[in-house]
């Protein structure tokens, strides 16, 4: 076979236009394997070069050379086109919008009592409280006789303590906390005033009906130093409630009452309006039960190593789950532990919004 220079640019026309209309990687591959592998059209046309005469060799060579080259170049730079294309094409799809906010995955929301004790935890911390924790499971001492319970007190009967096979070093059978104060107890024991501190944490007693469910949350509050009153008491609860109920003004109204632990002790009641089937704190002229209180009793002091002619102490305890109820409008206590996930969409909160002074608690 033999080839003139009009053939060599007829291929080189043909071979640069489908290199250049070639779509994809694959193409570009089947045409460099027609034009440039063993049996391509220009190996073919290199071959035909040993048979030829020098003269037409030096004529014909140079190009024909140069026709490879020049393919060789063309299949090169479409295949570079095509991987900076395929690298773009990728970019796109990957791209990353680092503005946007970020995507919440779905975990399930906080308990309104979880929530309260993060406001409490929040608004006592501000007031220079420290948050102290303890066990459930509390030895005899700790949950009664220390806080100045008689060894025939009703509180300590079988139908109103969970009381555990367990018994302590002195063989006293173990419970389940009735209250939170063993937390307080165990603070006074291990701590010397000044102390300022409240506990928060589930509590039992063997008591089950609308109102009532066999475990429930309590928060107390214990202040012991040299110099304190009731006033200061009913200051920091002001200032509690103020801020817990988000209201401007609270009334309070102290009645006597009797715990074995405080002494004077009184009954707080919270100003409330009931109208409108709903109650509402701060505003009205009508009263709701809320905590109860004291001045820390003497011997409650010298059962936990304090001397009471030097110190005295105040001390307040709240149910939790009806300081939910009321802030957040929960009307059955029941629902609170019945682990029913619509009620928890419903009524929980997200675990991004956190209570703060900024933001506030609420
Ligand atoms: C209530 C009443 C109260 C206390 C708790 C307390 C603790 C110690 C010493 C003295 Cl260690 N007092 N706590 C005092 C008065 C009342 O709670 O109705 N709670 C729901």
């Amino acid at each position: 076979m033999t080839a003139n220079t009009n053939d060599l640019i007829a291929l080189e026309a043909s071979l640069l236009a489908r290199i250049a209309a070639a779509s994809d990687d694959a193409a570009l591959e089947a045409l460099r394997v027609e034009a440039l592998g063993k049996q391509g059209s220009v190996s073919v046309l290199m071959k035909t070069l040993g048979s030829m005469s020098p003269e037409e060799r030096k004529a014909f060579g140079p190009k024909l050379n140069a026709l490879k080259d020049q393919i060789t170049e063309a299949i090169v730079v479409k295949k570079a086109a095509f991987a900076e294309a395929a690298l773009d094409a990728q970019l796109k799809a990957e791209a990353v919008d680092v503005t946007l906010p970020p995507v919440k995955p779905r975990i399930g929301t906080i308990h309104p009592v979880s929530r309260v004790m993060e406001e409490l935890a929040q608004i006592f911390g501000e007031m220079g409280f420290a948050v102290e924790e303890g066990p459930e499971i509390e030895t005899d001492f700790n949950n009664f006789t220390a806080l100045n319970f008689p060894p025939k007190h009703p509180a300590r009967e079988m139908h109103d303590t969970f009381f555990m096979n367990a018994t302590d070093e002195h063989g006293a059978r173990k419970v389940l906390r009735t209250h939170t104060s063993p937390v307080q107890v165990r603070t006074m024991l291990k701590q010397k005033p000044p102390i300022r501190m409240i506990c928060m944490g589930r509590t039992y007693r063997c008591d089950s009906d609308a109102t009532h469910t066999p475990m429930f949350h309590q928060i107390e509050g214990l202040v012991i130093d040299e110099a304190t009153s009731m006033a200061d008491l009913k200051s920091v609860l002001v200032a509690a409630i103020k801020a817990f109920f988000e209201v401007d003004e609270v009334r309070l109204r102290f009645r006597p009452h009797h715990f074995p632990f405080t002494e004077p002790s009184a009954e707080v009641d919270v100003g409330c309006d009931r109208s409108g089937g709903q109650i509402r704190i701060g505003a009205g002229d009508d009263w709701l039960e809320i905590l109860g209180s004291g001045m820390v009793h003497p011997n409650v002091l010298k059962n936990c190593g304090i001397d009471p002619e030097k110190y005295q102490g105040y001390a307040f305890g709240m149910g939790i789950d009806r300081l939910a109820m009321l802030k957040y409008g929960m009307p059955d206590l029941r629902d609170f532990f019945a682990a029913d996930t619509r009620w928890l969409k419903h009524y929980g909160f997200s675990p991004y919004l956190l209570p703060g002074l900024a933001q506030g608690v609420g």
